[in-house]
């Protein structure tokens, strides 16, 4: 047996049984259908200094360092409700790198029907259009990782680690929340900083989708606001791609100091 804790929705505790298998499947996994590489989506290598200490094969990871598993979920995935091209191309990645890491989070993008960031909730208005809130600039989307939707389920292949933390959000109806550690107000905290902090996590990975919006936020407040080291795993990334959303995302990731190698710079894959 398995637990998963899931921060962010009060004491809700989901057990689960488990094989060593440790997938969880899901019903609505979506099958890949469009393929798009990190570097067509305008990513490059040098979105931040190179992780250039981890390129030795031999790199372990170690107690002080976690895993942050970020919104692989079917409604991300080419053919869910906000598809992200090439989304499921990084489960293989992320499958790699897990049983390296003693601490793996997972979050998940959690809303209540008729959340406010569903272009749906407001009059004259589409999906990807823009618009103001209390707090400031916000993006509308389609409706999306609905709870308890196959749309907001992990991926089937997703493989779930014998311990994992299930960090939710995006659950409060008035406020968005792309990191995992602050929601789109900049003050509402997730838990997800102390939670590290106390098991001694200094240094996250980072991977899953999106990312020029989920990725990115939850690396830049590990960095600017948590005081991480912070390693943005390209190859096990993807990005929704608005217009200059990606480019945004490099200069916000390049800022913050993140770091970018490949799983394969970390001997996941060979
Ligand atoms: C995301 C837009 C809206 C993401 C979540 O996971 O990047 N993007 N909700
Ligand atoms: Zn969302």
């Amino acid at each position: 047996m398995e637990i998963l804790v899931i921060l962010g929705t009060g004491i809700d505790l989901m057990k689960v049984t488990n094989t060593a298998e440790t997938a969880i499947t899901s019903a609505g996994a979506m099958a890949s259908s469009v393929v798009l590489s990190l570097s067509e989506a305008g990513i490059s290598p040098q979105a931040g200094a190179p992780a250039a200490d981890l390129l030795d094969k031999k790199f372990a990871p170690t107690a002080e360092d976690g895993l942050l598993v970020i919104d692989v979920q079917c409604d991300f995935m080419p053919g869910g409700a906000l598809p992200v091209p090439g989304g499921t191309e990084v489960i293989g990645v992320v499958n790699a790198l897990v049983p390296r890491f003693e601490h793996v989070v997972l979050s998940q993008d959690w809303h209540p029907d008729g959340h406010s960031s569903f272009a749906s909730q407001h009059e004259g208005k589409n999906p990807y259009d823009e618009t103001t809130f209390p707090y400031g600039q916000q993006t509308l989307w389609p409706d999306h990782c609905r709870q308890n939707t196959a749309g907001s389920s992990f991926h089937a292949d997703l493989t779930i680690p014998q311990t994992a933390v299930v960090c939710r959000k995006g659950f409060r109806p008035e406020i968005d929340s792309y990191s995992a550690f602050f929601e789109n107000d900049s003050v509402t905290a997730t838990g997800l900083e102390h939670y590290l902090k106390q098991l001694g996590v200094k240094r996250v990975f980072v991977v899953g989708l999106a990312y020029d919006f989920c990725v990115r936020y939850t690396c830049e407040d590990a960095a600017n606001r948590c005081g991480l080291d912070v390693i943005l795993v390209r190859d096990a990334t993807r990005a929704v791609g608005l217009p200059g959303s990606v480019e945004a995302a490099v200069g916000g990731l390049k800022d913050a100091g993140v770091r970018v190698c490949t799983a394969g710079e970390l001997g996941t894959l060979s």
